[in-house]
């Protein structure tokens, strides 16, 4: 991409700020940065979003709920609150599970809800809870439960976890509460928070059943979007590499229970799931490194991360054979489109970790992100682990309660001994080498911390990008302007994307969407003389 052709970033920063009341001016010059890859400057992450701003943030229940938990497929998910919540969460996020004969239903179908009333807010809703879970109990048999506040119960001071302990003593299965009430935190990242000490208190070291399959790994912060987790499983299946559970993805509660027992914790998305990856290694000895299956060439490096861990010559060798068998499958594909696609340009704003993920398909098929930011992540993700001791003092950190984990004296289990790890060492291994987004990314590239619509029309006027990843929220508003928008959370309903036959769908699928000639059909409303029965809003 020849870079001369893209607008000063700075300037740009300066035109998408000028609007803003002082105040607002301010909070908004700290999350919107101009990239220095060598040394990324600090970015005003995770802070409230300035009322009035059309944010694409979601909750806090969203995060647990939703994203963390909500893909766990045999346990049932009641939501403790009025119906809006559960109703509105209801089958919204991509939690894809296969049916399995062992489990003729998949309870993800459902959304239940006690649906309390003007009279529970009133008097108190436990008793409807406790009658909710035994009805839900009856029906369905479920090996365990999870209940979820919902805002009105945090304000009016449900206790839903000593309704959970009852029901748990009275059913003798396992249920368990969490305090995820939506205005908990700045966005869903707090949600996350409270689903991992939430998983890792009541389900994570229940039963203690190791795979017998060498090379165990369990796949964390993998949610199976578009059916990504089945296509990693395939692919690590292909080299051998067994993995005990996905974390959330088309994942079962025994996998769960169970996932203490792995040799390895491959970390996919950071933002969501590093609390569980820190817990584990702390109280059961299991090690954590990062990984990302999106890209091709990130791909073949997380494999070969994983292999050399292993220290093991035959799965080392297994890896290479499969690096090229995939490779050489998507090579032409690659070479293909980059014929239509080099050069283009694109912009990204998404999540928590897909904006930085994505970035590298767009590169695999010599495509530039010129401007980029997550709607929710830490410092850590934009600037790397080096900032972790300050993100404790963040606002999601400072109202969530970290759990006290030590060292299990029965369970705990070094993976490798000194000999193997100074041998790793020796070898460049590093365990927990968490970059973020900005080294990765070139120099002058736009950061825009928690974007607003505001924001995305002043980029599409001055950045004019091929195309944009983002989400449901302003999926329209930038197809408006003529610009296609690629989902990168639900994608649009195809997928998966990731692994290398994950890759090729998505180069195809990009190539589509920016070569198509649609576009230039599309003129905006504000480009056609005025309708003067729409008089507000944009003159
Ligand atoms: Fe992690 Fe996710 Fe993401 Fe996320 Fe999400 Fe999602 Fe996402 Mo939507 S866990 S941070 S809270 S990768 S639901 S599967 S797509 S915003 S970038
Ligand atoms: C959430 C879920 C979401 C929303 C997607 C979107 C998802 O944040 O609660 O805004 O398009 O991936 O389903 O992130």
């Amino acid at each position: 991409v020849p870079t001369a052709t893209l607008p000063d970033p700075a300037a740009v920063r300066e035109e998408m700020l000028k609007i803003y009341p002082s105040k607002t001016l301010k909070k908004r010059s700290k999350q919107m940065l101009v990239n220095d890859p060598s040394a990324p400057p600090e970015i005003g992450a995770n802070t409230r979003t300035v009322p009035g701003i059309i944010t694409q943030r979601g909750c806090t229940y969203a995060g647990c709920r939703g994203v963390v938990i909500g893909p766990i497929h045999d346990i049932l998910h009641i939501t403790h609150g009025p119906i809006g919540c559960g109703y509105y969460s209801w089958l919204t996020r991509r939690n894809l599970a296969q049916q399995r004969p062992d489990q003729p239903i998949n309870f993800l179908q459902y959304a239940m809800s006690t649906d309390m009333m003007e009279s529970e807010i009133i008097f108190g809703g436990e008793k409807k809870l406790a009658a909710a879970i035994r009805e839900a109990y009856e029906i369905f048999k479920p090996k365990a439960i999870a209940v979820y506040a919902t805002c009105p119960v945090g304000l009016i001071g449900d206790d839903i976890h000593s309704v959970c302990r009852e029901a748990k003593k009275e059913l003798g299965i396992n249920v368990f509460g969490f305090s995820c009430e939506g205005y908990k935190g700045v966005s869903q990242s707090a949600g996350h928070h409270i689903a991992n000490n939430g998983v890792f208190k009541h389900m994570v070291g229940l039963l203690d059943e190791p795979d017998p399959e060498p090379f165990r790994i369990n796949v964390l912060g993998e949610y199976n979007i578009g059916g990504d987790a089945w296509a990693i499983d395939t692919l690590l299946k292909k080299c051998g590499i067994h993995v005990t559970a996905t974390l959330s993805g088309d994942v079962t509660y025994d996998q769960i229970c169970k996932c203490h027992t792995a040799d390895l914790n491959v970390v996919m998305c950071h933002r969501s799931i590093n609390y569980m990856a820190e817990m584990m290694e702390t109280k059961y000895g299991v090690p954590w490194i990062k990984v990302n299956f999106i890209g091709a060439e990130q791909s073949a490096k997380s494999l070969r991360k994983i292999a050399a861990y292993f220290q093991d010559k035959q799965l080392t060798d297994r890896v290479e054979e499969v690096i090229a068998q995939e490779m050489a499958e998507l090579r032409p594909v690659i070479a293909d489109v980059k014929t239509r696609c080099e050069g283009k340009t694109a912009a990204m704003f998404v999540g928590g970790s897909r904006a930085h993920h994505y970035q590298h398909l767009f590169k695999d098929i010599g495509m530039l992100t010129v401007a980029a930011g997550y709607e929710f992540a830490h410092r850590d993700d934009y600037e790397g682990r080096d900032v972790l001791p300050s993100i404790k003092i963040d606002a999601d950190s400072r109202n969530i309660e970290e759990l006290e984990v030590e060292a299990d004296p029965e369970k705990f289990q070094a993976r490798k001994t000194p000999e193997q790890l100074a041998a790793l060492e020796a070898g460049g291994f590093s365990f927990k080498d968490y970059e973020g987004m900005m080294r990765e990314m070139r120099k002058e590239t736009l950061i825009i911390d928690d974007i607003s619509h505001h924001e995305i029309e002043k980029l599409i006027e001055l950045y004019k990008p091929d195309i944009i990843g983002s989400g449901i929220k302003d999926k329209f508003v930038i197809e408006k302007f003529g610009v296609p928008c690629k989902q990168l959370h639900s994608y649009d309903y195809g997928g998966p994307y990731a692994a290398f036959t994950g890759a090729a769908n998505f180069y195809k699928e990009v190539d589509r969407m920016i070569n198509t000639k649609v576009w230039q059909l599309v003129t905006p409303s504000w480009k056609k003389p005025a309708d003067p029965a729409h008089t507000f809003g944009r003159g």
